[in-house]
């Protein structure tokens, strides 16, 4: 057997056998409110190998790879007819990200990704870099995917200094991608963009991230919210703060907004990121907020503290201390699926239900703010319980 066919037979057999490999529920780990699982869902390893290697004997006869992959991390997600579906981040060895679709039957495990990647039509010349798409499935009947694009900022001395603004795709099937122009914002930069699934007085409606720079927010006070009244030339106005960031939280040093949010009978819940910063770097958690189901703008519930935290081996990666999601899905069953990476290098899962979403976001405590005032919190939980012990 030549080398060729040999280093081949090899690369797709791990390659099946990754795909293959069964998840489970981490036993390890409880804390009542979601699951977490043994393996991540999408790692680079699921990445088709005829993607990456040149599977011509004569052009490639080492078998090498021509074209790596890196990561497979913040994907957005749709459940459709009993599929599971992520238009996940897929990022070159080159730097540069894009999208692929994923298609898995339970949610869990078995992601496949299509033959071939997203070509977005390229319409933005100057668009250097796209990633972190959100897929919403809109009442008009299209499902969007709103994404960061990214350009050189060529006002800038800097050779990293860069413009991030919102892009907008639409299709009915994940294959065949309509683009709209980017939003138009009066905040100079825009990440974390998400369009709500549903009019507001009959216009779309976006929740948005308002910055001054490419990583720092600077004035921007958080998440926030405007109302569009074209889809096909995007633009709004003024953007309301939806949930603020605040001096010793999560939050203090960003957030933005992750997921589409999620309609229950007691108001649409968001599961967002929060950012600190620490001596080590920043730190990228997962928190869940809540807005009211008659103005979606007006926050209503916010539990105190990170939904979900890097953990283990979540921990480490190519930007580690990081947690991300920009995509959840409910099936029939009221089950919640929550994809989130870890670290820009890989894709989990968290599962939960929306009974259980809505318990913990409307019945954990808020966030007093205040050292003393979280003793208190704590010392009335365990007196509680101590009284009722006895
Ligand atoms: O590297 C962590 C994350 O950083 C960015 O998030 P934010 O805009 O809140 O800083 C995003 O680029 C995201 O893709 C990345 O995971």
């Amino acid at each position: 057997m030549s080398q060729f066919t040999e280093n081949k037979n090899r690369v797709i057999q791990k390659y099946e056998a990754v795909l293959a490999r069964k998840n489970q529920v981490n036993p390890d780990f409880y804390n009542g409110i979601y699951d977490r699982y043994v393996n991540p869902v999408l790692t680079r390893d699921h990445i088709p190998y005829f993607w990456k290697f040149d599977m011509c004997e004569k052009t490639n006869p080492y078998f090498m790879e021509r074209l790596g992959v890196n990561a497979v991390f913040n994907a957005g997600a749709l459940y459709r007819d009993g599929k599971y579906y992520l238009v996940a981040r897929v990022e070159g060895n080159d730097r540069k990200s894009f999208f692929a679709v994923a298609e898995s039957d339970n949610g869990v495990d078995g992601f496949r990704f299509w033959d071939y990647p997203i070509l977005l039509p390229d319409t933005e010349k100057e668009e250097t870099n796209v990633y972190d798409m959100r897929l919403t499935a809109h009442e008009d009947g299209y499902i969007y995917g709103v994404f960061c694009s990214e350009s050189k900022d060529t006002s800038s001395a800097s050779l990293s200094a860069a413009n991030a603004a919102a892009g907008i795709v639409r299709t009915k099937d994940l294959k065949k991608w309509e683009r709209l122009p980017n939003l138009q914002t009066k905040s100079p930069q825009q990440r974390n963009v998400v369009l709500h699934p549903e009019f507001i007085d009959g216009k779309y409606a976006f929740f948005t991230r308002p910055q001054d720079d490419f990583i720092n927010t600077g004035s921007g006070g958080g998440i926030g919210f405007a109302l569009c009244d074209d889809i096909e030339h995007p633009q709004i106005g003024e953007e309301m703060i939806v949930s603020r960031r605040k001096y010793h939280t999560i939050t203090e040093e960003k957030n933005g907004s992750g997921a589409v949010p999620i309609k229950t009978d007691k108001g649409w819940i968001h599961i967002a990121h929060g950012v600190r910063n620490t001596a080590a770097g920043l730190r990228y958690v997962i928190y869940t907020f809540a807005t009211s189901l008659e103005k979606p703008w007006e926050l209503i519930a916010e539990p105190s503290g990170f939904f979900i935290a890097p953990l283990g081996e979540e921990r480490v990666g190519d930007v580690s201390n990081v947690v991300f999601t920009n995509g959840a899905v409910v099936n029939e069953k009221g089950e919640v699926y929550i994809y989130y990476a870890s670290d820009d290098t890989r894709l989990h899962v968290a599962t939960t239900t929306v009974d259980k979403l809505k318990d913990y976001v409307f019945n954990t405590p808020a966030d007093p703010l205040r050292s003393v005032d979280c003793v208190k919190q704590r010392c009335e939980l365990i007196s509680r319980n101590l009284e009722a012990e006895h």
